[in-house]
């Protein structure tokens, strides 16, 4: 499984490319726009979310409601295009007509935690512009979509179910120890922080309000949790094909986040090895665990428990009392850019997360699987998952 996205925050469009699901997963506009849609939940998101639309077209790879195995393209428009038809034109333009634009200004007060200086020295820009339009948020859109038909797959050749839930926000924790289940997910999303505790979720909304009160912005963590994984994905063998090495590289590719635990992740280093694991016990029906610390790998491999992995996000770099920077035009001090700004975007992150957590078991359960039809892949899993069931 491969693929790409393309496009820029206010641009026309932004394009993804992925190559390798088989034929015959039933997926299409509907359920990748509900997963779009998912990505815009959740109070403390600017006013961009409600202005703008994601206009979904599937270009390649799709007939009469199924994949054909063929490369998948897609294409979300932004209906906001119109506005930015010439800060963002392709082609030259006419400086005065740029100039008569608010939002044409150059943006030379890069701003502290976001790709801004750092894009520019790398690049060779002047202004923020050029870079904060590739490095924004609004990407995480097209990986959404990837996401959904990677998800399809999942469900429909493994019985897989992705799913997740914020564990902290700011400085409001969730208890320990809530695994919600597929069953809960309308419920979370239901959730004006996609949190799965109610009591939890009062106070996190209003460290949200109190945060946009005071002109700040907010960070936190979510939990994804995938059910159904068989054992045998990933391996042991090399650094670079262990599934939790992959799940970490995944998520940390996602903008802001700063963090990624496996299971029980930094506390597993506090504890002794006798409260780490998770001790096998013989059942009737199979190896049975009686703890779930790993979080469903081991040795870089899955288990067959469920997965769960966390990712941190930090607060929103465009802080509305901006802080401290320089004009690169000047070098003296100055004070950051700001025009508007979401306060949080973590319930987002989390449909983010459950994307990309989808993209890296799809791959790995076509490493392990193959098959060009989901027919195939069932059948080759299914061999499989029978010879160990004689062990
Ligand atoms: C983003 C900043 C905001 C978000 C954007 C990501 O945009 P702006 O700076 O134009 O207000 O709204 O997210 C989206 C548009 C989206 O669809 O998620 C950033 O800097 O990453």
């Amino acid at each position: 499984l491969r693929y790409l996205t393309a496009g820029q925050s206010h641009g026309p469009a932004l394009v993804a490319i992925m190559e390798g699901i088989p034929a015959h997963v039933r997926v299409g506009a509907e359920e990748i726009s509900q997963e779009l849609r998912r990505r815009r939940l959740g109070v403390g998101r600017g006013a961009r979310m409600s202005f703008e639309a994601d206009e979904l077209e599937l270009t390649s790879g799709f007939r009469h409601g199924e994949t054909l195995g063929d490369p998948i393209a897609v294409r979300i428009g932004n209906s906001e295009w119109d506005k930015w038809r010439t800060v963002m034109a392709p082609g030259p333009v006419d400086p005065e007509e740029l100039a008569g634009q608010a939002r044409g200004a150059a943006l030379t007060r890069p701003r502290p935690g976001h790709a801004d200086l750092a894009g520019m020295q790398k690049y060779d820009f002047d202004e923020a512009r050029p870079i904060l339009e590739r490095a924004s948020a609004r990407e995480t859109a097209a990986r959404v979509a990837l996401g959904a038909i990677a998800k399809a797959f999942l469900t429909q050749a493994l019985g897989i179910e992705v799913l997740s839930h914020v564990v902290s926000l700011g400085s409001v924790e969730c208890p320990e120890g809530l695994r919600p289940k597929p069953d809960d997910l309308a419920r979370i999303d239901a959730d004006p922080v996609r949190c799965a505790d109610p009591a939890t979720s009062q106070r996190m909304v209003a460290e949200v309000e109190t945060c946009r009160k005071e002109g700040d912005t907010l960070g936190g963590v979510v939990e994804v949790l995938a059910y159904g994984v068989p054992p045998g994905l990933g391996s042991h063998s090399q650094g670079d094909r262990r599934l939790d090495a992959r799940l970490a590289g995944a998520l940390m590719g996602i903008q802001a986040i700063k963090g990624v635990e496996v299971g029980d992740g930094f506390d597993l280093a506090r504890r002794r090895g006798s409260r780490a694991h998770d001790a096998m016990e013989p059942t009737p029906a199979g190896i049975h665990r009686t703890s779930d610390r790993s979080g469903g790998t081991e040795g870089g491999i899955s288990t067959g428990q469920v997965l769960r992995v966390r990712a941190a996000m930090k607060p929103i770099a465009t802080v509305p009392r901006a802080l401290p920077t320089i004009d690169v035009t000047t070098g003296e001090a100055a004070t950051a850019h700001h025009q508007r700004s979401d306060v949080c975007a973590v319930p987002a992150a989390g449909v983010v997360a459950e994307a990309m957590v989808a993209l890296v078991l799809a791959e790995c359960a076509l490493e392990k699987f193959g098959g060009d039809s989901l027919s195939e892949t069932r059948r080759n899993a299914q061999a499989y998952l029978d010879r160990l069931a004689e062990r």
